[in-house]
């Protein structure tokens, strides 16, 4: 049996990863027996990220890669598109990996609402009493991290229109079929969905949960992906 190594279930999600969520999504799809292992902290994985797939030979870190490896077992997420969809796809999926992903850990490293919440999720198996300073040096490094990518640079006005851009592209999509590239949930799909999702999740009200929250378009998509692919 298949092991997703995952950040346990969060904000009312199979896993506050969006990119967790997306494996889960493709396991799904991919009709193989798999089982979930929660872990809190990724240091001894293969890149010091989750998720990983714990197959029978090794560890497959980095869900791409996994995806590659159930690719290899003879599942095709992309099925039936043309290769200026699957191009159409592989952009979609880069556009939410590389900068909608880093704009949602902004909206919940950088908020002071936020970060009790998070600290109280993701931190639980620091000890109490040295939870507070080693989880804000975790968070330090974060923020320098978002920093040094570059998002943390522009002031929120510019970081919304950025995100607008984006939604309006995914949104361009969803206008034309119930999923982004036809009448059923492809790759891009189980990249863009568990995003937006995540977006609409932060446990805080921000500018990027109600943007998602009060689009009924983006709002019911999210939903629309969730029911197909039901998690536990
Ligand atoms: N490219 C990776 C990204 C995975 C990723 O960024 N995981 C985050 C959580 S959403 C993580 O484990 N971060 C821990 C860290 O960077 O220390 C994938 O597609 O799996």
């Amino acid at each position: 049996m298949l092991t997703l190594l995952t950040y346990p279930s969060a904000f009312g999600l199979f896993s506050a990863s969006p990119f967790c969520v997306k494996t889960a999504y493709m396991l799904q799809r991919s009709g193989q027996a798999w089982q979930r292992s929660d872990m809190l902290d990724p240091r001894k994985m293969p890149h010091q990220k989750l998720p990983v797939l714990r197959t029978p030979e090794r560890l497959v870190p980095d869900s791409d890669l996994i995806r590659d490896w159930l690719e290899q077992q003879g599942i095709d997420f992309d099925q039936g598109l043309t290769d200026m969809q699957k191009a159409q796809s592989r952009a979609l999926i880069r556009m939410a990996e590389e900068h909608l992903y880093f704009q949602i850990v902004l909206d919940r490293w950088d908020n002071d609402e936020v970060w009790p919440i998070l600290r109280d999720t993701f931190f639980t198996e620091i000890p109490a009493l040295i939870r507070k300073p080693v989880s804000n040096s975790i968070r330090k490094s974060v923020l320098k991290g978002l920093d040094a990518q570059g998002i943390r640079r522009f002031t929120l006005a510019e970081r919304l229109e950025r995100v607008e851009r984006d939604l309006e592209a995914i949104s361009a999509y969803l206008w034309q079929s119930p999923y982004l590239l036809g009448d059923h949930p492809t790759s891009a799909d189980m990249s863009v969905g568990p995003m937006l999702a995540a977006m609409r999740a932060t446990p805080a009200d921000t500018s990027l949960t109600r943007r998602i929250k009060q689009d009924n378009l983006l709002s019911s998509y999210v939903d629309r992906m969730e029911k197909a692919f039901p998690l536990t």
